[in-house]
């Protein structure tokens, strides 16, 4: 009946294949991601491979042990047992970069239990010289096995199906493999499943991948790559591309990012992304439907994820970072591309979050902790009368200082210090080894960054209008602190509001030049 199968919720608007002149950018695209060194070398490419079959050949083994060994399961169907490995993630998309993880999932038959898999296989993982840097983390709410397999890094999860046998041919399609699984299991699917359905809701996966690589090296430019701090993370900018593949399906990279910021900017949010009509499925779980639940209104970019259980994967933008992504959105149209964020010219006041400790494990747990409610202060700021935007920058800054004194040590907990004591990050060995007598003690910071947008008082005047920040500062400060593991001893917050010509020289990278007006300062 005339019409063309399709994917995605509506038609195409384009189904023209490539002009000449799309061919030539797209090949100035690649020679671009090229010399941005957005591609890993060959070598690398093939230990990845290599790595990944010595990984699925120990999953077999592991789970033929376990069945021979813990479940006495006869041989005959110890050897059937199976299990296997997938991958998701950057490298499962074909986007990943050089030194970048692979995420992997460990899937296993019903006898083989998640404690068997914190035990056993790591011991396994643990007796193997090639394995280094292994850690576990069985209480996450996506628990993970991190290690470095050859020097490649490795995330591995785990989930049991309620299957007797894992065979190689299996894919985690099917909904009903879902049924009776515990909540576990059904997240550490989910990211499988979900960049599995993604690639097969793309009409074509060469110019899907050339395109992403292109917005993915944009989005971390720009700053705006960073699910955390409430802006867009690696599954939703592959969605946004995967829907504009979707809606010009002939063609190739060099059109598809031009289109793709042509449509993002016009895009009438809160409509939501969709790569495929929304499904139910066998579970009691909730799929994402701002008809039924109340909490999904307020969704203000809702990108909706491909796989059953269907969820938002960007329910942490605030009005601000929605602004902000959008300005991007706009400037993407015309401008240099590739060119770097201005954040720190940008604005004239800053807030510091200042987050200290005394140990570096402590230093990774409390500043994450802080780092993962930003966005709430974010918001808390949206109501202050004045400020037009707050805006996060999408990482932090980690310091280490060697203090001489309890004083100096007290005083950099407070958030007081300046550049001359500090470590940076990367040349901690030496210093670390020599525990310098004159080193009374140890201080790790990180620092986080607000941009303020301040309104003016009227047309003309320069001075900025008075603002009041300390309710929100104040409210958020108090908010981190219930964490469980918060102790007031070893751990400290200090928010700090800065002149832009008070930044200090470290955000300032590759000869980025500091605000017009902040040249009086000399540094
Ligand atoms: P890289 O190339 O590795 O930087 P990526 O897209 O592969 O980019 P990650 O390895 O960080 O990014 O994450 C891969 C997927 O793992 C994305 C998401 O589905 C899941 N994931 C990442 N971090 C978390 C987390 N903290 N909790 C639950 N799932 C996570
Ligand atoms: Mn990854
Ligand atoms: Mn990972």
């Amino acid at each position: 009946n005339g019409q063309t199968k399709h994917l995605g919720v509506t038609p195409p608007i384009a189904v023209t294949y490539p002009t000449p002149r799309e061919i030539e950018v797209t090949d100035l695209l690649v020679q671009e991601l090229t010399a941005q060194g957005t591609f890993e070398s060959e070598e690398e490419s093939k230990r990845r491979e290599v790595v990944l079959g010595k990984l699925d050949k120990l999953v077999k083994e592991f789970v033929y042990n376990i069945s021979r060994e813990k479940k006495k399961l006869p041989e005959a169907d110890a050897k059937e047992a199976g299990g296997k490995i997938f991958t998701f993630g950057s490298y499962r998309l074909g986007v990943h970069g050089a030194g970048a993880d692979i995420d992997t999932l460990c899937v296993v038959p019903r006898h083989v239990t998640r404690e068997d898999f914190f035990d056993e296989m790591h011991r396994v993982l643990r007796n193997l010289s090639e394995v280094n840097e292994l850690t576990c983390v069985p209480d996450a709410y996506v628990p993970v096995i991190k290690l470095k397999f050859q020097d490649i890094p490795i995330d591995l999860l785990f989930a049991r199906l309620e299957l007797p046998k894992v065979p190689d041919e299996l894919e985690l399609k099917e909904n009903t493999l879902l049924k009776n699984l515990d909540e576990t299991c059904i997240r550490s699917l989910n990211g499988s499943r979900v960049t599995d359905e993604i690639l097969r809701l793309v009409p074509s996966i060469p110019a899907f991948r050339t395109s992403l690589r292109c917005i993915k090296l944009w989005a971390k430019r720009r700053a705006i790559y960073s699910n955390v701090m409430g802006f867009f993370g690696g599954v939703a900018w592959a969605m946004l591309v995967a829907r504009i593949c979707q809606l010009y399906p002939n063609a190739i990279a060099g059109a598809i990012v031009s289109r793709f910021f042509r449509i993002m900017h016009q895009w009438r949010w809160p409509q939501p992304v969709l790569l495929k009509p929304i499904e139910d499925g066998p579970l009691q779980v909730r799929v994402w439907n701002p008809k039924i639940y109340h909490g999904d209104r307020f969704h203000l970019m809702p990108i909706i994820t491909p796989a059953y259980p269907s969820m938002c994967a960007t329910h942490n933008v605030t009005q601000s970072t929605k602004k902000i992504i959008e300005r991007e959105f706009e400037r993407g149209k015309w401008a240099d591309l590739f060119e770097k964020h201005d954040f720190f010219i940008r604005y004239r006041y800053y807030l510091q979050i200042i987050v200290s400790s005394d140990s570096s494990e402590r230093q990774l747990k409390w500043s994450g902790m802080v780092e993962s409610r930003i966005r709430h202060l974010i918001s808390k700021l949206e109501s202050v009368e004045n400020l037009e935007l707050a805006h996060p920058f999408v990482k932090g800054f980690d310091k280490i200082h060697h203090c001489t004194s309890d004083q100096m040590a007290t005083d950099v907990m407070h958030g007081i210090f300046d550049s001359t004591s500090i470590t940076d990050k990367n040349n901690t060995e030496s210093s670390q080894n020599s525990t310098d007598a004159a080193t009374a003690r140890v201080i790790y910071t990180t620092t986080f960054y607000v941009g303020l947008d301040i309104s003016r008082r009227d047309p003309g005047t320069k001075a900025p209008r008075q603002l009041n920040i300390s309710w929100p500062t104040q409210e958020f400060i108090k908010l981190v602190k219930v964490w469980d593991k918060y102790d007031e001893k070893s751990m400290g917050i200090h928010i700090k509001h800065v002149k832009s010509s008070e930044l200090p020289p470290e955000v300032f990278e590759d000869g980025q030049k500091r605000r017009e007006d902040s040249k009086k300062r000399k540094r």
